[in-house]
């Protein structure tokens, strides 16, 4: 069988596992708070083969779906299964590789032509008692958290009209409805997106489409107590580079971004768009909300330019990934206005993570990765872009006060889950997983869990893993109660 490119994609901490497992009672060092009792699940791309093309991307790895479950009993499991996607299903049948590049049907194999193409690698998603695995290229896959076996493909029981739905779900703290997209929704290139309710239960209860200015990358989205906000970045998708065997996204550094606004429960065909400034990125938005003037604010890790080098060398732009400019930043506007004002918040990152309650609403924390700037050493290779972060900040968005945890030198940090605490005042917790390199090809696993209001004081537990794990995108906290009454249903 052929081997793994010899690329960042497939080396070091990408280097793909491809084992599902379980592990049970895990070494733990210091005290897990008795708040924290569920299922940390966490998406992981991991290619089950050799890709058909050596410039590949690891966005496009077979999701694997993984749990750190923390009993009732103090104890902490931990699992690992492939999504069963069409898509794994037949590469598995087949023994190897047949899907091509990254969101291009064209460089398939023709044995799977019109297979459904996700890998399900991006964000579990749990609301309304299910379990889902999203990738915004397709429809999510609905996964049983308890066993962790692929139910299947999931269209909300037969209403979701929309080809794909957005890995960037939310959901409002008070009413319980999340809201979400899909781009591309009638098939590739497409300018449609999908903008849909599901309610507090799950039930699909709105559909609507509208056109995007052009077919741009859409990574996230975010929603206001009031209204619903759409960007668009100047990555764009063209059939007819994609029918000549092409790369889906090119990034144009000349073209404007938009934003999309239009209230969360009105009609789509009332979308306000407001143009941006040019050639600029960003995949994740911290939050969003309107102030007492009905004004919009909208935080998020915005970059100069793609954050992503596979599609800077697709698209002739040479730069390297410490050379680009970005932060977070805020952008305020008003829902009918024309204009964008920015204003700097905290220094370059992504992998922002807020209080669930806080979703849509003014708020004075958040938390999100970021490079330690007094760090010793290069930092560690791997992850979803290339190069992993190595430390988390903790900002309050309203002041631009920071607080800060670096780790050591050879050490990676993935995106924090956060959860909330039983105490009176207490600001809950944040687990996330920590990448040590302990040789050449040799690296350790843990999870780290710390006061959310002192992150610099560091873990007040960790857990060891004891297996060799890969890189995960997104997670999800899941409390254990959730879990039950899901399982009582
Ligand atoms: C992202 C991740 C993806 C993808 C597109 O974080 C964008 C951004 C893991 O897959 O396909
Ligand atoms: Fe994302």
């Amino acid at each position: 069988m052929r081997g793994f490119p010899k690329t960042v994609e497939f080396m070091f901490l990408n280097t793909p596992i491809g084992e599902e497992l379980s592990l049970n009672g895990l070494e733990v060092d210091g005290d897990i708070p008795a708040d924290i009792r569920g299922a940390f699940f966490r998406a992981v791309p991991d290619p089950a083969f050799p890709p058909l093309f050596d410039d590949d991307t690891a966005l496009s790895g077979d999701g694997m779906i993984s749990r750190l479950w923390f009993k009732e009993d103090g104890s902490v499991d931990f699992d690992i299964r492939y999504v069963q996607t069409a898509r794994y299903k037949a590469e598995t049948a087949a023994g190897k590789a047949l899907f091509g590049r990254y969101r291009n049907p064209y460089t398939d194999d023709p044995s799977v032509k019109g297979v459904d193409r996700t890998v399900s690698n991006t964000t579990p998603i749990w609301h309304g008692g299910k379990l889902l695995m999203a990738k915004e290229d397709g429809r999510a896959y609905r996964v049983d958290p308890i066993t962790l076996e692929t139910i299947g493909s999931y269209d909300f029981g037969g209403k979701l009209k929309s080809e794909t739905m957005t890995a960037h779900a939310r959901i409002d703290p008070e009413t319980g409805e999340m809201f979400f997209f899909g781009y591309e929704a009638d098939g590739l290139a497409s300018t449609k997106v999908a903008y849909c309710i599901a309610d507090k239960a799950g039930s699909l209860v709105s559909e609507q489409w509208f056109d995007a200015p052009y077919c741009g990358l859409m990574h996230d989205f975010v929603i206001t107590k009031n209204y619903a906000v759409f960007p668009v970045f100047p990555t764009t998708c063209d059939l007819e580079r994609l029918k000549k065997g092409g790369v889906h996204w090119v990034h144009e550094q000349g073209l404007e971004s938009w934003i999309g606004v239009m209230p969360r429960y009105g009609d789509a065909k009332d979308m306000h768009w407001i143009k941006g400034p040019k050639g600029v990125s960003a995949f994740h938005f911290m939050n969003c909300f309107e102030d007492e003037n009905g004004r919009i604010h909208l935080d998020q890790h915005l970059t100069e330019t793609n954050a992503f080098e596979f599609i800077r060398r697709a698209s002739g732009i040479n730069m390297a990934q410490s050379e680009i400019k970005g932060g977070l930043v805020r952008w305020s506007f008003d829902p009918d206005g024309n204009e964008i004002t920015e204003t700097p918040l905290g220094p370059p990152g992504d992998l922002c993570r807020i209080r669930d309650a806080d979703q849509g609403r003014p708020y004075t924390i958040g938390w999100y990765l970021s490079m330690d700037p007094q760090m010793k050493g290069p930092p560690l290779l791997g992850g979803p872009v290339g190069v992993t972060f190595n430390a988390l900040i903790a900002i309050n968005p309203q002041t631009t006060e920071m607080e800060m945890l670096a780790l050591p030198p050879a050490h990676a940090i993935s995106e924090p889950a956060h959860i909330v605490s039983s105490m009176e005042d207490h600001p809950g917790w944040l687990l996330f997983i920590i990448d040590r390199q302990a040789g050449e090809h040799d690296f350790e696993h843990e999870a780290w869990i710390v006061n959310a209001g002192a992150i610099s004081k560091g873990p007040v537990a960790k857990i060891k893993i004891p297996h060799r794990l890969r890189p995960q995108v997104h997670g999800w906290w899941a409390p254990q109660e959730q879990l039950d009454k899901a399982a009582a249903l």
